[in-house]
């Protein structure tokens, strides 16, 4: 394999979530969420945005899956909106939801196209939020009985399976902070409970998968571990950025792949640490198939002069994309896998998320020309070509997203599509770097 060249067999996808662009978020029987809840706050989301309509892919699939196609995307990265299948999170499901992703699944096979499904994406159902979400252990077995269902409906169509995305984002960003539903402060301690009934949700899930999957199903995590990039490439400072790892992700991805809580969870979290019963270690620490890294950016890190580690602040006008907590950082790439591979002894990478925000305004003639797009993307894809050749067990990357969509706090402003959608008219137009990844994948080489 030359140095641009990728592995045979290599995964090239796209990305993209439930409840960023279906909309349909009230029919057909779908519970609320609660970001449909949390989206009607006042002051919440960037223009008052909500989920409602999205991208309509609710209505749009079939079109949208053809375009797929035409870009030379084979592997796509979807989410199951949890309160279609199930609108108060348990009890009675709705039949019409579990009849929309069939219909997605088949479209998705008549287009040539492998789904891979993430069961979480943020969308919890608002009437287990109602009691106490994930503050609540309940909720981790919630999950189970959702994850059985979906397995047991849709195993004949999905292989890969992913349990949860992102969970510091349901949890320490939910309930340590007011940025993402329920938006409330709780304690350290119920920051950390709720970390713990993600991990045991995931075990949970991860066992469900291996009872109801079928022959050949595989089942790994999408997680945002923060990833520390030395600011100088010696052994002393990734050895600093090693340990700073660990550290920085010590209620996730520590716990998940070292066994459970350490010294090292203990030493942090200290009388905040969470509750846990007897079993609770074993299922969080199920084996997986894969891991999956939804890796953007990093922080910088340099030798401290303990043996431990000091995180470098960024300096103003530090180049990052229009989503400015995106700082550009493609080393990342490289850094990451790395340390999952001689950290955690991972031995199947794939970068589930990789991508960059910007506020792309169409030309006259109506094209997209996002050249710092295409440039970041690239960028990131030879670091991880680099770290491939270095041994790195990369196995696929997924570019997010496969169109514009709704971006969370930041509304329909910040795009991160290969495809501009259009929102008045729900057209889709493939982006310059559309153009370019079709011919990355078709050549499966980095051009
Ligand atoms: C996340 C989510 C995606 C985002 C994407 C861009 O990583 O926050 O998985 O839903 O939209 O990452 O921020």
């Amino acid at each position: 394999m030359n140095s641009l060249q990728f592995p045979a067999n290599f995964t090239w996808g796209t990305a993209a979530a439930a409840p960023q662009i279906e909309g349909a978020a009230f029919k057909d029987g779908k519970g609320e969420s609660v970001w449909d809840r949390f989206a009607r706050i006042p002051g919440k989301i960037e223009g008052g945005a909500n989920l409602d309509v999205a991208c309509d892919h609710y209505n749009l699939f079939e079109e949208d899956f053809a375009l797929m196609r035409s870009m030379g995307i084979k592997d796509y990265r979807l989410s199951i909106a949890w309160p279609r299948l199930f609108p108060t999170g348990d009890g009675e499901p709705n039949l019409k939801g579990f009849d929309f992703y069939k219909r997605i699944f088949d479209s998705l096979e008549r287009n040539g196209i492998t789904p891979w499904v993430t069961l979480f994406h943020w969308d919890l159902p608002q009437g287990l939020e109602d009691k106490g979400g994930w503050r609540n252990r309940e909720t981790a077995y919630s999950f189970l009985r959702y994850t059985e269902s979906a397995v047991k409906a849709f195993r004949d169509h999905v292989k890969n399976w992913i349990t949860l995305n992102e969970m510091r984002c349901f949890t320490v960003l939910a309930y340590g902070d007011v940025l993402r539903p329920p938006g409330i402060v709780e304690s350290e301690k119920v920051v950390n409970q709720t970390y713990h009934h993600a991990l045991l949700a995931h075990g949970l899930a991860v066992g469900a998968i291996r009872e109801h999957g079928g022959p050949g199903a595989r089942v790994g995590i999408a997680d945002d571990s923060t990833i520390p990039v030395p600011f100088l490439e010696t052994s002393a400072h990734a050895s600093a950025a090693a340990t700073a790892f660990r550290h920085l992700n010590f209620r996730s991805t520590d716990p998940l792949l070292s066994g459970g809580y350490g010294e090292l969870y203990h030493s942090i979290a200290k009388e905040n640490a969470a509750d846990m019963e007897a079993q609770d270690q074993q299922i969080i620490c199920s084996p997986m198939d894969f891991f999956g890294l939804n890796c953007y950016t990093g922080v910088y890190c340099r030798a401290g002069t303990d043996s431990r580690f000091d995180i470098l602040p960024f300096p103003d006008g530090y180049p990052a994309a229009d989503a400015d907590w995106l700082k550009l950082i493609p080393q990342a790439l490289y850094w990451g896998p790395k340390f999952l591979k001689e950290l955690y002894c991972i031995e199947s990478i794939y970068i589930t998320e990789n991508g960059a925000g910007y506020d792309d305004v169409p030309t006259p003639e109506g094209e997209i020309l996002d050249l710092h797009r295409r440039q970041y993307v690239r960028q990131c894809l030879l670091e991880l070509n680099r770290g491939i050749l270095d041994g790195n067990p990369i196995h696929g990357y997924f570019l997010w997203s496969f169109m514009d969509n709704f971006e969370w706090l930041d509304g329909y402003t910040k795009r991160f599509g290969l495809c501009y959608t259009d929102y008045p008219t729900q057209k889709r137009i493939p982006k310059l770097t559309a153009h370019w990844y079709k011919e990355v994948i078709s050549q499966n080489k980095l051009l």
